[in-house]
């Protein structure tokens, strides 16, 4: 992997920069399209490319370890030709998602012991293993094991919760180092820096994962129930250590304004379930606010989905008739809404890439925030 960056801004941090990978170029700012089985739920890869313009894809270790399974991963050559999917993906860990959606679930030095939300089966993951089925799954992007503590979690808690992902970190890049890619494509290796809503312990985390000198850093544990002015607090902390010439992924954020804010504190990529979920429910993510599309307001609105928008469903479709279809509960309407959302998350980064490179990022961000939040 390759990153080169291509443009700072003056007024805030900001960057303009572009990831090149065996899977195809990835320009940054960039949202990752959440397809944690992989699939991006309810957008097929035609709409993906074309409307959204995707450019990577997020899928799950934990999902898809579970089912389908390595063995089929593996027989199929790994999750690109498993899925069809050409461009890169980004396959988070594991270790978040087993702490969000299995039942019985526990932490030692180990790994993390934990029963399938499927069929209650007993499985553990450690530091190496995760290594080991990205690796399987063929993800260009590999992520570390990783903690992620609540928001709200006391010094003690969160420090100790940090030392063990470093601990974990250690082991899980000993392996990526000690074994190689299955299918020819090369892998990189992100390290996650965590340490909840304090500075200190954040200074820390990012310190040591600056020191592992990867070629891209996440940051963790933030968008977990704190104020959001803590996370940005947190960002614009460890974005102050962590280097310059690499990429930064805030993992799980956020909606439509927290992109913004972030891309102007110094993130590159984000990945976030917020625009196919609320897709699938009816909130609508545009350029002049924010949408319910349930509300009795748009019975007879003629008036296109998002005059605005780039993809096709926007033009197509009528704002009554797409109320319609989520208040029959159609399937159709959770597609439309979901690409709607995605193709709208891929503009508003691409117009930041713009602003960025154009010069006038901070006072568009602005004026464009407070759109953003409107309620329509
Ligand atoms: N760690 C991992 N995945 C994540 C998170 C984390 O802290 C978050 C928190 N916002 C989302 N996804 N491995």
């Amino acid at each position: 992997m390759k990153f080169e960056l291509q443009h700072t801004d003056i007024k805030s941090s900001a960057r303009a920069g572009k990831i090149t990978t065996d899977h195809g170029e990835i320009e940054t700012p960039i949202f990752m399209p959440v397809g944690t089985v992989g699939s991006v739920k309810g957008v097929h890869f035609r709409d993906l490319h074309e409307d959204v313009q995707a450019q990577i894809i997020l899928g799950n270790t934990y999902h898809l370890y579970l089912r389908p399974g390595l063995e089929t991963l593996k027989a199929a050559g790994g999750l690109h030709k498993f899925n069809g999917w050409v461009k890169p993906i980004l396959t988070d860990s594991g270790g978040y998602q087993v702490f969000s959606l299995s039942d019985n679930r526990k932490l030692t030095e180990e790994g993390a012991v934990f029963r399938s939300h499927l069929d209650g089966s007993k499985h553990l993951f450690t530091p190496e293993n995760v290594v080991d089925i990205q690796r399987t799954i063929g993800a260009d992007i590999i992520m570390a094991l990783d903690e992620c503590p609540p928001g709200d979690s006391d010094y003690k808690y969160a420090k100790n919760s940090m030392e063990l992902t470093h601990r974990w970190l250690k082991r899980g890049i000993d392996r990526f180092d000690t074994t190689e890619p299955y299918y020819g494509h090369s892998q990189t290796f992100f390290p996650i820096v965590q340490g909840a809503g304090h500075r200190d312990l954040r200074t820390q985390s990012a310190e040591f994962i600056a020191e592992q000198n990867r070629e891209g850093n996440a940051i963790g544990g933030l968008a977990v129930g704190e104020p959001t002015e803590v996370m940005y607090e947190m960002v614009e902390l460890v974005n102050g250590i962590l280097p310059k010439d690499k990429p930064r992924y805030l993992m799980g954020v956020g909606t439509p304004a927290n992109l913004l804010e972030n891309i102007s504190l110094g993130v590159d990529m984000f990945d976030c379930v917020m625009p196919t979920r609320n897709g699938r429910n009816g909130m609508l993510f545009t350029s002049e606010g924010i949408l319910n599309m349930r509300n009795e307001k748009w019975k007879n609105d003629f008036s296109p989905v998002d005059p605005n928008g780039t993809s096709f469903v926007d033009h197509h479709y009528t704002k009554a008739y797409l109320r319609h279809l989520y208040i029959s509960k159609e399937m159709l309407a959770a597609q439309i809404g979901s690409l709607h959302n995605l193709t709208f998350y891929l503009w508003l980064v691409k117009e930041a890439r713009k602003h960025i490179i154009e010069g006038d990022f901070a006072s568009w961000k602005e004026v464009m925030v407070k759109k953003l939040t409107t309620r329509l």
